[in-house]
C-alpha cells in the first residue's frame, strides 16, 4: 500500500524544486514554464526515530523505513479544467494521489517569469482553488444525467447526494469542507473528486509571510532546500544550515491520517510500514505479505517504547509486555508486530 502526495501549484512556483529535494532525483528543473510535463514520482522515506530505537535494541542486518511518494505534477495556471496549458491532463494526475500538497510562490526573482505578475498568496490559493472546483463540476455535470438515464433506484440515490454536493462545488466550497456523512463518503469515493483531497499549503518563501485571511500553511525556502542538498554533513555543519524537508514530509503523512507499525522478522530486518488509522491488524498484515492477511491467525504485539524499555523481545515477553491480538485487534500508531500464520 502505498500513499501518494501530488505537488500542484502555478507554474514556477518551485515544484519541481522541492520534488528534487525531496527525492534527491534528477528532474528537468528550469526557469520556463512546463517543464515538467510527465509527472515524476518519486518515493521518498518517512523520517522515524522509532526505527532507530527500535533498531538499537533488535540489531537487525536491515533497517527499513516506510515511504510515501511524492509527485511532480506540473503547473497549472487559470482555465487548466478546459485544457490551458495542458492543465486537463494534469489535473488528472491529481486525481491518483491521495492529498495535495500545494506551493505558493513568495519570492522574487526577475530571472524567473512570475506567472500571477504579482506575489500574492490569497489570490494564487484562489486560483489554484477555482481549477480544482471546476474541473469536479465538469465530472458532476457529466456524471449526473447519466446516472439519472440509468435511473435504477441506487443510481438514484446517488444522484442525490452527487446533486447536493454539486451545488455546494457551484457555490465555489470545497468537497471537503462539505459535513458528509460515512454513507455518503463512500458513496462518491469511486470517483475520485479532486476537491475531496487534503490540501497542504506550503509557501515558497525566505521571510515571514503576513496574510489577510488564516490559511494554515508551511513555509520553507526551497532554493535553501535544494542548496543542502548538494551539501556535505561538514559543509551543513559549517554554514549552520539544516533541513526541513524532513517536517514536510511527517506533515503529509499526518495529513493522510496515516500510522506507522513495526515488525522485526525475528530479528533480522526492522522495518516501519504504513496503514491508514482504525485499520485491523488483518489488513496491517495484508501491507506486509499478503498471507499475513489471508492467514491470519494471530499476532504479537508490544508498543515500540515499551520493547526499548524492555531491551530485547525475549525481556519483553518475560515481562508479560507482549500482548496476543486476534483478528479484530486495530492497530495502534508504534506498535511492533510478530504475525502469526
Ligand atoms: N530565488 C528563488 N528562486 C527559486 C525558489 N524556488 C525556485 N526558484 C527558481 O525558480 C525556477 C522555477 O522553479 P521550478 O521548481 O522549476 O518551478 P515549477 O515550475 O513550480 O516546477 C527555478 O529556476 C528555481 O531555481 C526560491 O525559493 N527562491
Ligand atoms: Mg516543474
Amino acid at each position: 500500500m502505498s500513499f501518494s502526495v501530488g505537488i500542484v501549484g502555478l507554474p514556477n512556483v518551485g515544484k519541481s524544486t522541492l520534488f528534487k529535494a525531496l527525492t534527491k532525483k534528477e528532474v528537468a528543473i528550469s526557469p520556463r514554464p512546463f517543464t515538467t510535463i510527465n509527472p515524476n514520482i518519486g518515493i521518498v522515506r518517512v523520517p522515524d526515530q522509532r526505527l532507530t530505537a527500535i533498531a538499537e535494541v533488535i540489531k537487525p542486518q536491515k533497517i527499513t523505513p516506510t515511504t510515501i511518494e511524492f509527485i511532480d505534477i506540473a503547473g497549472l495556471i487559470k482555465g487548466a479544467h478546459k485544457g490551458e496549458g495542458l492543465g486537463n491532463q494534469f489535473l488528472s494526475h491529481i486525481r491518483n494521489c491521495d492529498a495535495i500538497l500545494e506551493v505558493v510562490r513568495i519570492f522574487d526573482n526577475p530571472k524567473v517569469e512570475n506567472v500571477l505578475g504579482e506575489i500574492n498568496p490569497e489570490k494564487e490559493i484562489e486560483i489554484i482553488k477555482l481549477e480544482l472546483l471546476m474541473k469536479d463540476l465538469e465530472t458532476l455535470n457529466n456524471l449526473i444525467p447519466k446516472l439519472e438515464k440509468k435511473g435504477e433506484k441506487k443510481d438514484l440515490k446517488r444522484t442525490e447526494i452527487l446533486k447536493k454536493i454539486k451545488n455546494s462545488v457551484s457555490g465555489g466550497k470545497l468537497i471537503s469542507e462539505l459535513e458528509l456523512n460515512d454513507k455518503e463518503k463512500k458513496e462518491i469515493k469511486d470517483y475520485q473528486f479532486l476537491t475531496t483531497k487534503p490540501i497542504i499549503y506550503l509557501f515558497n518563501t525566505n521571510y515571514k509571510v503576513s496574510l489577510n485571511s488564516q490559511i494554515l500553511h508551511l513555509e520553507l525556502n526551497l532554493k535553501d532546500e535544494q542548496e543542502i542538498t548538494e551539501l556535505s554533513e561538514h559543509e551543513k555543519q559549517e554554514l549552520e544550515m539544516k533541513s526541513h524537508l524532513d517536517q514536510i514530509i511527517t506533515s503529509c503523512y499526518n495529513t493522510l491520517d496515516l500510522i506507522t507499525f513495526f515488525t522485526i522478522k525475528g530479528g533480522e530486518e526492522t522495518r516501519a510500514w504504513t496503514v491508514k488509522q482504525n485499520s485491523n491488524i488483518k489488513t496491517a498484515g495484508g501491507v506486509v505479505h499478503s498471507d499475513f492477511e489471508k492467514k491470519f491467525i494471530r499476532a504479537e504485539v508490544i508498543p515500540w517504547q515499551k520493547l526499548v524499555d524492555a531491551n530485547s523481545w525475549t525481556q519483553a515477553r518475560n515481562k508479560g509486555w507482549i500482548q496476543t491480538a486476534g483478528k479484530d485487534y486495530i492497530v495502534r500508531d508504534g506498535d511492533v508486530i510478530e504475525f502469526k500464520i
